[in-house]
């Protein structure tokens, strides 16, 4: 079996320390990190995904599986983040209240500091409030939120809102992603951007702030 399904399928597992190991022998390879990280790793995760909506696997799997994402997405990151390159500006980010997923956010988080911006990374379960409190006094340019949850949708909405009562949309730019979250539903709720996936949104961060 190829390197990268073996990785996909060990993560299915929830092996941490196999996917360690054979992210690590990728790594050694020269395998690219992008495509250990999309047909590895996150190619495990589409599967579990999968067997998780049709109930033939359940929670205790899925977070073997997270851990096991996390300890090859430990071994990537530095190849993300190279070198320090002068900042682009700053992002807050983080995954809206009543959310605790938090592996796409925090690959959102890797790539923009690969990119060279300062991120302020807020976790997960983040009221509204605190998003626009963030970007104000840190003053950033860009609010990034992180939904998977379709319940949890709507703080993204409340966001653009709160920004609104603050006099803040114009300076303060607002991106979304995750998987429920679409192009037409940043349309619906007024954000600037949406972000099919952790690349996407650095280039339209990086659009956003007149950096590219
Ligand atoms: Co949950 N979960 N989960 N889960 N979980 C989903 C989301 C679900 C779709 C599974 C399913 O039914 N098929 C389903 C949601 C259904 C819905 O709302 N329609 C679900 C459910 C129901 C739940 C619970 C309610 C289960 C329960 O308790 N009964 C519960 C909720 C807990 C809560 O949040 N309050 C729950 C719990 C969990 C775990 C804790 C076990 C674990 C999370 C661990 C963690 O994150 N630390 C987990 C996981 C792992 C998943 C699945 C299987 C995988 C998610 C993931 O990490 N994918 C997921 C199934 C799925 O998504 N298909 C599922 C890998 C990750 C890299 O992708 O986060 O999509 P993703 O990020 C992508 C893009 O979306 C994008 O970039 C990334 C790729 O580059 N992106 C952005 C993400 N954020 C972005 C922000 C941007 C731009 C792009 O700009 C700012």
């Amino acid at each position: 079996m190829e390197l990268l399904d073996r990785i996909s399928s060990t993560l299915q597992k929830g092996e941490d320390e196999q996917v360690a190991e054979l992210t690590k022998q990728a790594i050694d390879e020269n395998i690219p990190a992008q495509d250990i990280l999309d047909n590895g790793l996150i190619a495990g995760m589409n599967v579990i995904g999968e067997q998780f909506r049709k109930h033939e696997i359940f929670l205790p799997e899925v977070l073997l599986a997270a851990k096991a994402m996390y300890a090859g997405m430990d071994l990537l990151k530095p190849l993300f983040i190279k070198e320090k390159v002068p900042t682009q500006g700053k992002v807050v980010i983080g995954t809206v209240h009543g959310d605790l997923h938090d592996l796409g956010k925090n690959l959102v988080g890797i790539m923009l500091k690969g990119a060279g911006f300062d991120v302020i990374d807020l976790g997960k379960d983040v009221p509204a409030e605190k998003f626009v409190e963030a970007a104000k006094t840190e003053d950033a340019g860009v609010i990034g939120m992180s939904a998977l949850l379709t319940t949890t949708m709507p703080v993204m909405k409340k966001v653009v809102e709160l920004l609104k009562e603050n006099g803040l949309e114009d300076a303060v730019k607002t991106i979304i992603g995750g998987a429920p979250a679409s192009e037409d539903f940043a349309d619906e709720i007024g954000v600037n951007a949406y972000g099919f996936d952790a690349g996407k949104a650095v280039e339209l961060v990086k659009e956003l702030t007149g950096k590219k």
